[in-house]
């Protein structure tokens, strides 16, 4: 097979690369190794910046979204017992919208189908030839056969765990890490949404996040062991905790669990994001802790630069939007590993956190609900730094 730009991985990062570069006459194909299936059963993020949600319709691709979607003008935070309100609309005139990342996997997969870039699903035994040269190759098997495809460029959208960033040379590569002494239990639930925003919780017990995906679908996190037994929650005691870390601020509705899943919290950076003509594009290259909500945002931001620098290669054959590529999106994932960070290091309690320390993030916690210049910075950046989005 032959294409221009050949696409490791059909998640967020992958699909909207092949959905812009299809908007601007670039074929490619997709290369995913799960099946169709379970990309779309995969639970994972739920918040869009305004700027993605917006290149989404824009683009064309955000018809259902715009249905189903839940547009939140800000967020709840809640301590001490208290429930305090951070308008984004009013302080920065953006919002946030709620909408399933499988849902927008959903989305994509069937309009890339539809106007015909292949995406091979099932593929195994993915490796790539020849990325330092301007022909490089993607080799795997399906169905049993060794298939290969031949290409310009490649887009190395496959994920943390993928084989893409493996690939370029480890000396050539700056890895930057920070894992934290915690994670996050999180359930999906079929329960109206306790607030009309999501709400942030710090409590001495610990973070909860009460976030939600639909009027009678709710997704909640607890912070917990990085490695914690799931076996050790019943139904019953994740509910008694959400309640419990919610400090009375709102009356919870309880329901039947769907799912439940433990997530360890990590930032990570490698740099450069390009080697040759392999370019990394989301999770591969990048993982912020969850507090932020910034993950399947930079895998958008990430996607979009490329597809400009990729656009501007194939119509006057410049290369300067390529050599680029890492720098400019560089500079916008270290600005959301900043804002997730401080997030995380704000609202999560460290295991033997000391009295210092727990009344130093209070202090924070009430100058951002106190001073307007404070929620003002939260808001510009939960909200989404601004981004070009013109095809
Ligand atoms: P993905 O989604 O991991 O997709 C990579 C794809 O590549 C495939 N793959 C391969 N394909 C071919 N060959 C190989 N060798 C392959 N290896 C892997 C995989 O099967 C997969 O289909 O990466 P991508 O596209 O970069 O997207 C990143 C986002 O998924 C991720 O950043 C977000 O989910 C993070 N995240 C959140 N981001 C937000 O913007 N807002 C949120 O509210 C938010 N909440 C979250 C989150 C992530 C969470 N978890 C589970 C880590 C909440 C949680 C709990
Ligand atoms: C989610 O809805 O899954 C979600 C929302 C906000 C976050 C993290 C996860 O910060």
């Amino acid at each position: 097979m032959k294409t221009k730009v050949g696409i490791i991985g059909a998640g967020p990062a992958g699909l909207m690369l092949s959905h812009l570069l299809h908007l601007t006459g670039i074929p490619s194909i997709i290369i995913e190794s799960q099946s169709r299936e379970y990309c779309e059963a995969r639970v994972r993020a739920g918040l869009l910046e305004q700027w993605a949600a917006d290149m989404l319709i824009e683009t064309g691709a955000g018809a259902r979204m715009q249905r189903e979607c839940m547009t939140h003008s800000g967020i709840h935070i809640s301590f001490g017992g208290a429930l305090h309100d951070i308008d984004f609309l009013q302080l920065v005139g953006k919002q946030v919208t709620i909408y399933g990342q499988q849902e927008i996997v959903k989305d994509l997969i069937a309009q890339q189908l539809a106007n015909g870039t292949p995406i091979l699903f099932e593929a195994s035994n993915v490796r790539l030839e020849g990325i330092n040269g301007s022909h490089p190759a993607i080799h795997f098997t399906q169905d049993g056969q060794e298939q290969t495809i031949e290409c310009d460029f490649i887009g190395g959208c496959d994920g943390f765990h993928g084989i893409c960033r493996p690939t370029i040379p480890a000396n050539v590569l700056t890895t930057y890490e920070r894992e934290y002494p915690f994670g996050w239990l999180g359930i999906l639930a079929q329960a109206r949404p306790v607030a009309d925003k999501l709400i942030y919780c710090s409590h001495p017990n610990g973070f909860a996040l009460f976030s939600m995906r639909a009027p009678t679908l709710v997704r909640y996190y607890l912070q917990c062991t990085p490695n914690e037994d799931l076996n050790a929650w019943s139904d019953q005691r994740i509910w008694d905790e959400l309640e419990t870390r919610l400090g009375g601020t709102r009356p919870l509705e309880r329901g039947p669990l769907i799912e439940k899943v433990v997530a360890p919290m990590r930032s990570f950076v490698v740099e450069p994001m390009q080697y040759g003509r392999l370019f990394l594009a989301g999770d591969s290259a990048h993982i912020v802790p969850s507090t932020g909500a910034k993950g399947m945002n930079l895998a958008f931001a990430d996607a979009r630069v490329l597809s400009q620098a990729l656009s501007a290669f194939y119509r006057n054959g410049t290369t300067n939007l390529l050599e680029g590529y890492s720098r400019t999106c560089l500079d916008r994932v270290w600005k959301a590993q900043r804002f997730s960070w401080w997030m995380t290091r704000l609202f999560h309690s460290l295991p033997r956190e000391t009295p210092f320390d727990s009344s130093c993030r209070l202090a924070e916690l009430e100058h951002l609900v106190q001073s307007e210049a404070a929620a003002k910075s939260l808001a510009e950046n939960y909200a989404g730094l601004s981004i070009d989005i013109k095809i």
